[in-house]
């Protein structure tokens, strides 16, 4: 095996003996994707953060329907489509469990937004984001989501939730998750 195989071995098994949970995350553009629709998040974690649309993937559903269905129980919006753009880890100390969330754009939604229980709508230029209220990784990967590429990324943090003590980042030709 040469080095690389090697690597990715260790990685699949490092994968496989962690429990991870599957999460969504789906930004709306607006269609000459200048702006994004924001939620700020009205209870729970991230509570007070500004952030997509998004939440658990449920047993029965695929990833995107996962996301589809997120963006209307949070947002009202209905998407058409949804593009794949980004798979994120997060570790937490003393946490064993691995949140693996999977991040969307649509440009292709009906419906007006509405406040809903759980979030607050607002549109942002997609250059002045709102990051002093943002989860601490979205400043890192958000130039990577605005200049249209993929990516994947690992944050390591501490229990407050705040500092991050480890990041990997890359920008990826292609999504296999
Ligand atoms: P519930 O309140 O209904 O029980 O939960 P849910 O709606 O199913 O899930 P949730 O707890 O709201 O899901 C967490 C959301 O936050 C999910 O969309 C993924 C997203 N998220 C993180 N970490 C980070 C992060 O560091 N940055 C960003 N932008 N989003 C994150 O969990």
């Amino acid at each position: 095996m040469d080095s690389r195989s090697v690597s990715k071995h260790i990685e699949a098994l490092e994968y496989q003996s962690k429990p991870h949970r599957l999460f969504t995350l789906i930004f709306p553009l607006n269609p000459p994707q200048t702006q994004v629709l924001l939620g700020l998040k009205k209870r729970g974690f991230g509570q007070n953060k500004y952030n997509g649309f998004g939440g658990k993937v449920e047993p029965q559903e695929s990833i995107s329907q996962g996301a589809i269905r997120e963006l209307t129980e949070e947002s009202c919006l209905r998407a058409r489509s949804v593009n794949k753009r980004g798979v994120l880890f997060f570790y937490f100390e003393n946490d064993p469990v691995t949140m693996e969330v999977h991040v969307f754009d649509t440009v292709e939604y009906e419906g007006e937004w509405e406040e809903t229980e759980e979030m607050a709508p607002k549109w942002f230029g997609v250059g002045d984001m709102p990051f002093d209220r943002m989860w601490k990784d979205d400043e890192r990967w958000w130039p990577m989501f605005i200049r249209g590429k993929k990516f994947v990324g690992r944050f390591w943090f501490l229990e407050d939730q705040v500092t991050i003590v480890r990041e990997e980042l890359a920008e990826v030709d292609s999504l296999e998750f």
